[in-house]
C-alpha cells in the first residue's frame, strides 16, 4: 500500500474519494499534478482552516496601524484575532495607532434579535469620543449577515456625521469556504475606497509596492531595509505595518512586488488593469530566493547603475551572514521537513530550507487555490463553483488620468510572454518528485503522515503543533514564529536556521516519550466486526 493510501485507506469510501483528490504524489500521478482546491471541507472533519472574517480582518486589514477597526460581532471573534498573528508596526510621531487595541460591538441576543445597526452607531460615538480616528474599518462576523444588519449604511451615517473615512467590510465568517475568501472582500473594498486617493510626490523612479507582505514577526521592515539599501523608495506596503495614507498612494508606485500570491493576487492585478502598475512574484524568503527577486526586480527597472548596486548589496550582505549560514547548514544538512499553511508559505520556506540542506518531503495549504499549486497557467481551467461565485469580484478600467507605464507595452508584453511579469510558478515545481502536496490537510491526516513518513520537524501553527510536538517531532510554527523572528532576508535566514537548530538539538527531545509508545493501542471490536 502507497503512503497515500495508508492514510486514506480509514476513510468511508465517499470521503477517500473526495479526499484522494486532494493529495498528490509529485510528479507521480495520471493526472499532471493537478489537486483539488478552494471547495468545502467536508463537514466533520477536523479542518485547520479559519473563515473568512480572519482573512479580512485578521490578516489583510489587521496591520493598517492608523485605522480604527471595530469588529461588529460577539466578543470571541476579536478577542481571537487580538495580537495572536504578530503582525508588528511602530508607533509613528503624530499619527494614530490602534494596532494593540481591540475594538468590538460586543454584540448580545437582544441585539441578535433587535438588530445591531444602533450598537454599532453607538461604539463609533463611543470611538469618536475617546479616539478621534481618521479612519474607521467595520467588519462583520457571522450574525450581523443572518440578521442582515446594513454595515455599509452605517458607514455611510458616520462618513457624514464625523467627516472621517470610514468603510464596511462584509465579511462574515460564513462566506466562501476559507479565509481567502475575506482576502478577497478586504482587497475588494481597498480597491474602490482607498487606493489611487493620495498625491503625495514620488520622487524616485525605482519605487516599489510590496504586496502581501504583513511584517510578521518583522520579516517586512527586513525586505524594506534590503530595498532601501539598494536604492528603490518604498511607496506602500499591503499592508504590514502601513498608514491608509501609504495605501492611498499605491497606484504611483512603477512595479509591485507581490510576496504572498494567495491573499493579494486581486489587488496586484487590479493596479495594473486601473493604472498600468506592473507586477513581479518575488520571494524574500530563504537567500536564494532573496538574491534571485532582488535581481529580478533590478532587471525590471533596466538601469546600469541600479543592476551594479545590487550586485554590491548582494555580496556585502551575504559576506556579513556566509559564515553563520555554513554553521547552521553543517547541522541541518540531511534533515526532512514537512510544511503545512495558509496559502503560501509551505513554498516560500521551502527555498530557505533548501538553503540549508534540509529537504521537504510533505507541504500542505490551507485555503491555497490550484494556481497557487500548479502556477498561473492553469487560471483558465478552473471551474467556478457557487462558494466563489458569492465572492464579489470587481472589473476596474484604466484610469485616464492616473494610468502610466514605467516599460514600454511591447516590453511589457514581451516580459509578461517570456512569465517574468504577471506570474507565479507555483508550489508544485518546487518539489522532488516522490514528495506529498496535501490540500486542507485535517487533524487525522497530519497525525497520519507524521507517522508514516517520520520527519525531522513539522513546520505549522497553534493547532498542530502539540500535537506533533508529544508524539516526538519538533514542531516549529511558521505562522507566528513562535514569538521569533524576522525570517526574511539574508539576517531573516540566520534567525530561522539559529531557532530550528535550537529546536532539533534541544536535549528535550530525549525525555519525550509519547503515551501510545509505552503503552498498546486499545484492541477491540466494532458493530460486532473486528475493528
Ligand atoms: Fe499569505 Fe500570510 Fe500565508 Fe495568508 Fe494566513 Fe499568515 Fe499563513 Mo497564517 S497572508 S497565505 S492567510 S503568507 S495568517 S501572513 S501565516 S495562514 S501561509
Ligand atoms: C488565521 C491566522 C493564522 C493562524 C495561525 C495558526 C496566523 O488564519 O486566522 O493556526 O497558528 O497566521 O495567525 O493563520
Amino acid at each position: 500500500m502507497s503512503v497515500m493510501e495508508k492514510v486514506l485507506d480509514q476513510y468511508s469510501s465517499r470521503v477517500y474519494k473526495n479526499r484522494k483528490e486532494h493529495m498528490v504524489t509529485v510528479n507521480d500521478n495520471d493526472n499532471n499534478n493537478q489537486i483539488a482546491a478552494n471547495v468545502r471541507t467536508i463537514p466533520g472533519i477536523m479542518t485547520h482552516r479559519g473563515c473568512c472574517y480572519a482573512g479580512c480582518k485578521g490578516v489583510v486589514l489587521g496591520p493598517i496601524k492608523d485605522a480604527l477597526q471595530i469588529v461588529h460581532g460577539p466578543i470571541g471573534c476579536s478577542f481571537y484575532a487580538w495580537g495572536t498573528r504578530r503582525h508588528k508596526g511602530k508607533k509613528e510621531e503624530g499619527a494614530d495607532h490602534y494596532l494593540e487595541y481591540c475594538f468590538s460591538t460586543d454584540m448580545q441576543e437582544s441585539d441578535v434579535v433587535f438588530g445591531g445597526e444602533k450598537k454599532l452607531k453607538k461604539a463609533i460615538e463611543e470611538a469618536m469620543d475617546l479616539f478621534h480616528p481618521s479612519t474607521i474599518l467595520i467588519c462583520s462576523t457571522c450574525p450581523v449577515g443572518l440578521i442582515g444588519d446594513d454595515i455599509h449604511a452605517v458607514a455611510k451615517w458616520a462618513e457624514g456625521e464625523f467627516g472621517i473615512k470610514c468603510i464596511a467590510f462584509s465579511c462574515e465568517g460564513y462566506k466562501g469556504v476559507s479565509q481567502s475568501a475575506g482576502h478577497h472582500i478586504a482587497n475588494n473594498q481597498l480597491m474602490r475606497f482607498v487606493i489611487g486617493e493620495g498625491d503625495r510626490e514620488i520622487k524616485n523612479k525605482f519605487s516599489v509596492n510590496i504586496l502581501g507582505e504583513y511584517n510578521i514577526g518583522g520579516d517586512g521592515w527586513e525586505t524594506e531595509r534590503i530595498l532601501r539599501r539598494i536604492g528603490y523608495e518604498i511607496v506602500s506596503t499591503f499592508t504590514g505595518d502601513s498608514k491608509i495614507d501609504d495605501l492611498k498612494n499605491a497606484h504611483q508606485a512603477n512595479l509591485s512586488l507581490v510576496q504572498c500570491h494567495r491573499s493579494i493576487n486581486y489587488i496586484a492585478e487590479m493596479l495594473e488593469a486601473k493604472y498600468g502598475v506592473q507586477w513581479l512574484k518575488v520571494n524574500f524568503i530563504g537567500v536564494k530566493g532573496t538574491i534571485k527577486s532582488l535581481r529580478n526586480i533590478a532587471k525590471f527597472f533596466n538601469d546600469k547603475e541600479l543592476i551594479a548596486r545590487t550586485e554590491e548589496v548582494i555580496a556585502d550582505e551575504l559576506s556579513l551572514i556566509q559564515d553563520d549560514m555554513e554553521y547552521y547548514k553543517s547541522k541541518l544538512k540531511g534533515k526532512k521537513a514537512a510544511l503545512y499553511a495558509g496559502g503560501s508559505r509551505s513554498h516560500h520556506y521551502q527555498v530557505l530550507l533548501k538553503d540549508l540542506g534540509i529537504q521537504t518531503i510533505l507541504a500542505g495549504y490551507e485555503f491555497a487555490h490550484r494556481d497557487d499549486y500548479e502556477g498561473r497557467e492553469v487560471l483558465p481551467f478552473i471551474k467556478v463553483d457557487a462558494d466563489s461565485k458569492n465572492i464579489e469580484s470587481l472589473t476596474v478600467e484604466p484610469d485616464t488620468n492616473k494610468y502610466h507605464l514605467y516599460l514600454s507595452e511591447d516590453d511589457v508584453n514581451k516580459l509578461k510572454e517570456e512569465k517574468f511579469l504577471d506570474y507565479y510558478e507555483g508550489l508544485v515545481k518546487e518539489m522532488q518528485d516522490g514528495t506529498y502536496i496535501i490540500d486542507d490537510l485535517n487533524h487525522y491526516e497530519t497525525e497520519e503522515f507524521l507517522r508514516v513518513l517520520k520527519p525531522d520537524i513539522f513546520f505549522s501553527g497553534i493547532k498542530d503543533k502539540f500535537v506533533s510536538q508529544k508524539a516526538g517531532i519538533l514542531s516549529r510554527q511558521i505562522h507566528s514564529y513562535d514569538y521569533s523572528g524576522p525570517y526574511a532576508g539574508f539576517r531573516g535566514a540566520v534567525n530561522f536556521a539559529r531557532d530550528v537548530t535550537m529546536g532539533i538539538y534541544t536535549p528535550a527531545w530525549s525525555y519525550v516519550k509519547a503515551p501510545w509508545k509505552l503503552a498498546p493501542v486499545l484492541e477491540g471490536t466494532l458493530g460486532g466486526e473486528k475493528a
